[in-house]
């Protein structure tokens, strides 16, 4: 598994890298401070994880309640418990086949828990050391996903962590379809302190992209990110409208975007798994950003994704607040979930 991610995703992991470099991972002089935000990070996100975590570990924890091995009554609870979280049947098997392999060697919830982490974190973990190349240009991120998801949202946060760090950040408001829209993303760039590039209630998304891809040329700004619609009001198709957006991208920076992030939602358990296969197929993704972890028992979509789609998780959101968006670490996220 690892390897057919490397495989696929070589360009988008070393872009990955790329944006990692100087982003939302940058490490401060400070260590001391540096270790407290971590701590605090992991409070946040095992706050965020706690639906999830109740029914891993609550019920898991129950599971030898009057024994100390493991049958095959176990086992189908277990089977459940994996599946309400979401994690897919087809990973649920597996895991349950893995397990009922090394049963006799586990006789308590703890010895299962650790071996659960160790099962899902061989799914999830995907770190690359593949160089990284400095591009002279912006570093250009189109934000895509159906409408509600958490787009602006999560353009808001990572503009406002970028900036943090020292980047300059361009946002172009190309969800020219509502009024709300572009008053929102506003709103996000004053509070990131970043530009914005916006045009007229219902003009061309397109010409705003293109206008942002400028400004951050003219500008020298470390990043443009592109906002776009969910929904569109129009008799034109979200897709092509996209893929329209993307080529007017080109125009202006032949290897740009640099990278198509998709936003999810988690509480849409296996919905977004399909989501996801479309927008790849039209439009391709090089990243995930999956948001609503916080208002889920579902957390195990992310084991979903990673078995069914060759797209890494760049981002998880596990609630409103700025520092609720994180990079996704599997090691960590495996950790708050038990
Ligand atoms: N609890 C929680 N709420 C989130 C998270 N991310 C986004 N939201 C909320 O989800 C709602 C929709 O977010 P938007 O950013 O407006 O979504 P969008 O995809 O831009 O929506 P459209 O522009 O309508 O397509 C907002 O109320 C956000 O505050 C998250 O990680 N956790
Ligand atoms: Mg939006």
């Amino acid at each position: 598994m690892k390897l057919k991610l490397f495989k696929k995703n070589k360009n988008n992991i070393s872009l990955e890298n790329q944006i990692n470099n100087n982003s939302i991972n940058d490490t401060s002089d400070n260590t001391k401070q540096n270790t407290n935000s971590q701590t605090n990070l992991f409070k946040r996100l095992k706050k965020g994880l706690s639906n999830t975590r109740t029914i891993l570990t609550t019920d898991v924890d129950k599971l030898f309640i009057n024994k100390n091995k493991i049958d095959n009554e176990l086992l189908e609870s277990l089977e459940e418990i994996l599946i309400t979280a979401d994690m897919g049947v087809q990973t649920t098997m597996e895991i349950i086949s893995n397990i009922s392999k090394k049963k006799a060697d586990l006789s308590n919830p703890e010895q299962l828990k650790d071996i659960l982490k160790k099962e899902i974190l061989s799914i999830i973990d995907s770190t690359s050391t593949i160089p990284t190349k400095k591009t002279l240009t912006p570093h250009v991120i189109l934000v895509i996903g159906i409408n509600g998801v958490g787009k602006t949202t999560t353009i808001g946060k990572i503009a406002a962590n970028l900036t943090n760090n020292g980047k300059n950040v361009i946002l172009g408001a190309a969800d020219t379809f509502r009024a709300a829209a572009i008053e929102q993303l506003t709103i996000w760039a004053e509070k990131a302190k970043a530009q914005i590039i916006k045009n007229k209630i219902n003009s061309d998304p397109s010409a705003v992209a293109f206008n942002a891809v400028q400004a951050g040329i003219a500008k020298k700004a470390d990043f443009v990110i592109v906002d776009t619609a969910g929904r569109i009001h129009t008799k034109n198709n979200l897709m092509e409208e996209l893929k329209k957006i993307k080529r007017t991208i080109t125009k202006k920076i032949p290897s740009a975007p640099h990278e198509v992030l998709l936003v999810l939602d988690a509480t849409t358990g296996q919905n977004a798994l399909s989501q996801a296969k479309l927008f790849n197929e039209a439009i391709g993704v090089s990243s995930i950003a999956l948001t609503k972890l916080d208002g889920t028992a579902k957390g195990g979509i992310i084991v979903s994704i990673y078995k069914n789609l060759n797209i890494p998780v760049k981002y998880i959101g596990v609630g409103e607040k700025i520092e609720d968006l994180q990079p996704f670490d599997p090691k960590q996220f495996v950790e708050a979930l038990f």
